[in-house]
């Protein structure tokens, strides 16, 4: 198998760049096409439960985030799971571990199919999370920020009784803030750190990193959750990073001040996490370190994959109730 060769754009000065989001369509609940109908005007697709499918790669900390906000918010049913496998091939994401190698619903092979039914012209990379319409097979969004906080404002109709407020209205300018700082620093800053190729711009990434990390201590030594007593997004989006780190990013993409087990009180607030049913239950180190180690020659020009670290520490209490 000819394994995808990821290759990162970087700036002038060696700093990692994001490719932007192709996809932006939203399903809302306001939107003006009926049950059924594409996107209208603004690009807003109709709410409808059973229609619509989350397409993810267990190792990715983007996707891993709209997994955890679909099964806290109770979305099971209303939103279909798809999974590929954590290795892509020349041609991307595959439905590899799906019987006959297609994803039963949609009845593909590659989520790259979906990306040109949508776009038949599209030549950028194809990414998960994807959001993918199994009426016309076409994505709807690869807007990976958008679509979660959508699934909580704009699903809410199909939330299970008593979900969790992710996006509480009150909270929302120093959510967004405090998200954003978090996406720079430490969702992005694990990738500008391991994707640098300059020293001075790996230097920056690290630095900041680490920082932010500290911050973040300074915070949650105080309280339980980042913005207070209750689970939210900004804990979602900080929990796929960290759950990641010493797995994947200590190493592999040098963020090795610290392992996270080291600093104890975001080791003791991520094992809070992930013994939150919803958390836990998502993870697949092995799908994680295999996708990492595996498929960044760049980087890892060997793709061998490591055999630890002992995950047995993330089931210990946390202390943290
Ligand atoms: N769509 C976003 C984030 C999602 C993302 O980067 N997903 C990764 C996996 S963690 C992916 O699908 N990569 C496939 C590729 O780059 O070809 C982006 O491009 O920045």
């Amino acid at each position: 198998m000819a394994r995808a060769q990821f290759s990162a754009e970087t700036s002038a000065d060696g700093a990692f760049v994001r490719q932007p989001n192709r996809f932006t369509g939203r399903v809302t609940a306001d939107s003006d096409s009926p049950p059924g109908g594409g996107p209208d005007a603004r690009g807003r697709w109709p709410l409808e439960a059973g229609r619509y499918r989350l397409v993810w790669c267990q190792a990715c900390p983007w996707a891993h985030r709209a997994a955890i906000v679909r099964g806290l918010l109770g979305l099971d049913e209303a939103i279909g799971l798809a999974t590929v496998d954590p290795i892509r091939d020349e041609r991307g994401w595959r439905f590899t571990l799906d019987p006959g190698g297609r994803d039963p619903v949609l009845g593909i092979a590659y989520l790259s199919e979906a990306y040109l039914a949508t776009d038949p012209g599209y030549a950028g990379r194809v990414t998960v999370p994807a959001l993918v319409d199994t009426l016309t097979g076409q994505v709807v969004s690869n807007d990976y920020p958008q679509l979660t906080l959508d699934l909580s404002t704009q699903w809410r109709s199909l939330h299970r009784a008593g979900a969790p407020e992710l996006y509480p209205a009150e909270l929302r300018v120093e959510m967004d803030a405090l998200m954003a700082d978090v996406h720079r620093d430490v969702n992005n800053g694990v990738y500008r750190c391991g994707f640098a190729t300059s020293q001075a711009a790996y230097d920056e990434a690290f630095t900041a990193l680490f920082a932010r990390l500290d911050a973040l201590s300074e915070r949650l030594s105080g309280q339980r959750y980042l913005m207070g007593d209750a689970i939210t997004e900004a804990d979602v989006r900080l929990f796929t990073t960290l759950v990641r780190f010493d797995a994947a990013y200590h190493g592999h993409f040098k963020c090795n001040r610290h392992k996270l087990t080291e600093l104890p009180v975001l080791w003791a607030y991520a094992r809070d996490l992930f013994q939150t049913p919803g958390f836990g239950d998502t993870v697949n180190f092995d799908h994680i370190k295999r996708h990492y180690y595996g498929t960044h020659p760049a980087i890892n020009p060997t793709g061998i994959v490591p055999l630890g670290p002992d995950t047995a520490g993330w089931a210990t209490p946390h202390g943290r109730g």
